[in-house]
């Protein structure tokens, strides 16, 4: 009996879709536009996601597990390097790879960097040429043939995951394409990562809006406190880490303004998530090298790189 029904059960599909390329090609763009709904932060800065991040998206009878992965890059710092080695891992885990490339930036040294490993992993490829609103049809053509040359892609598309152009096509041919087999997650749910880590991010993508240069980069946020109240409200305390007290007071701004403005922010986005009144308080402290410490690399969701 049970294998009848596990027989109609593979009716379903379910798969991961690892999304890989270089950093601000607009990976974490489209698993936002896939999923229909914001789990993954995304700003104009580089190397704005640091850990793999699960969007879920239903196509019919497909559940697909998309997978945002920190964008590849040649690493410098011990956390550049975990973050790389994070993205390979994701896409070597993954039932598909796609390979998002920057339709304006074309294959320069960052996407020959994706390309050449890539042509290595056995999975089934597909080439995903984002940005098409900001570039001339004509020269999209040639991109893909060169890319084609180097990689054997399954298929390949044209999108722009900013005003959703072409995407239904990418979730179809997704659909299509996992592998029969039961879902993974229950039909409702977007996202796999607990809502103190989405909280986190959201945090961290204001940061990145808001403070220039370095600074972004060396920093990062981490959630200490979750606390319902009666009433219904939650009350959220978050830590954001930086190396220097330089940095501290740039983002703690003049008269505190600056730190007002991103928790306004990002209490406004995680209220929408979850759905209730927040009240959120951010610390800001000095952690010299917590870069280098592997308690926050855990809170990241990253592996520690020994050396
Ligand atoms: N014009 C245009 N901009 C886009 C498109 N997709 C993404 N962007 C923009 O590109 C920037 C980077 O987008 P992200 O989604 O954060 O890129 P990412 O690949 O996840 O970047 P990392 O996490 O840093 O590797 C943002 O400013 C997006 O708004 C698009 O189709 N067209
Ligand atoms: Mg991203």
């Amino acid at each position: 009996m049970d294998e009848i029904q596990s027989a109609a059960a593979s009716a379903t599909r379910c798969g991961f879709v690892a999304l890989i390329g270089a950093p601000n090609v607009g990976k974490s763009t489209l698993i936002n536009a896939l999923v229909g709904t914001k789990v993954a932060i995304v700003s104009h800065k580089v190397q704005t996601t640091r850990a793999l991040l699960r969007g879920i998206a239903i196509e019919g009878d497909a559940q697909l597990i998309l997978v945002d992965t920190p964008g590849i890059f040649a690493p410098k710092r011990r956390l550049d390097r975990a973050m790389v080695t994070n993205a390979w891992a994701g896409a070597h885990d993954a039932d598909i790879v796609c390979m998002l490339v920057d339709a304006k930036r074309g294959l320069d040294e960052e996407a020959e960097a994706v390309l050449g490993p890539l042509a290595d992993t056995p999975q089934p490829k597909a080439l995903i040429v984002n940005k098409v609103d900001l570039v001339d049809k004509p020269a999209l053509l040639a991109l893909a043939q060169a890319a084609n040359a180097r990689v054997k892609f399954a298929e390949t598309f044209m999108i722009s995951a900013l005003t959703g152009d072409g995407v239904a096509d990418v979730k179809r041919w997704l659909a299509a394409n996992v592998p029969a087999g039961p879902w993974h997650y229950p039909e409702d749910q977007i996202t796999d990562a607990p809502l103190r880590q989405l909280a986190a991010e959201i945090t961290r993508e204001k940061l990145y809006l808001r403070l220039h240069q370095e600074l972004p980069y060396r920093s990062t946020v981490e959630t200490e406190q979750w606390k319902e109240l009666k009433g219904g409200a939650v009350r959220i305390e978050q830590t954001i880490y930086v190396e220097r007290e330089s940095q501290r007071k740039i983002v703690l701004g003049k008269g505190g303004a600056t730190i007002k403005a991103i928790g306004a922010e990002a209490r406004r986005d995680i209220a929408d998530m979850v759905e209730a009144p927040v009240h959120l308080f951010l610390f800001v402290k000095v952690r010299e090298r917590w870069a280098d410490d592997p308690e926050r690399y855990r809170g990241i969701g990253l592996e520690f790189p020994k050396d």
